[in-house]
């Protein structure tokens, strides 16, 4: 935990704090059982802005990696891919839900349980940042 504080603080001052037209809500992720290898987070990006945007990159201290995915039905069979990026039309929302677009972690060593707060950094194609506090939870 004292690891993962000194990581936002080290963060902190080297994030551009260019003005974002996308907020945040509902981001959270998904307790594993203890074990689990990969760890999934889900929330719902929202575009107040004129423009489209694009996110590029998502970072968190809390994980080694995290990877942009979507799920999708394939032959009646649940397949996930990787996405290079996520189009965010200008006024419109996209939801990073179970099912669909998620992020995709490698569990940490220490493992997450309900309660415990992650962050994660959004990056943007036009380099803007933005920090998001996630909350671990139970599956619904
Ligand atoms: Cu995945």
């Amino acid at each position: 935990m004292k690891q993962l504080l000194l990581a936002i603080l080290l963060c902190w001052n080297t994030l551009a704090l260019a003005e974002v037209d996308v907020q945040v809500d509902h981001a959270w992720v998904r307790e594993a059982p203890p074990g689990a290898r990969m760890m999934a987070a889900y929330m719902t990006l929202i575009n107040r802005g004129e423009e489209d945007i694009t996110l590029v990159d998502v970072n968190s201290p809390a994980f080694r990696m995290v990877m942009l995915h979507k799920s999708a039905m394939v032959d009646g069979m649940a397949r996930m891919s990787h996405v290079d990026k996520l189009d965010i039309p200008a006024g419109a929302s996209v939801a990073l839900e179970p099912g669909s677009y998620h992020l995709m972690m490698p569990a940490p060593d220490t493992r997450l349980v309900s309660g415990d707060k992650v962050e994660f950094i959004l990056e943007f194609a036009d380099e803007s940042q933005l920090r998001v506090e996630a909350e671990v939870r139970k599956a619904p």
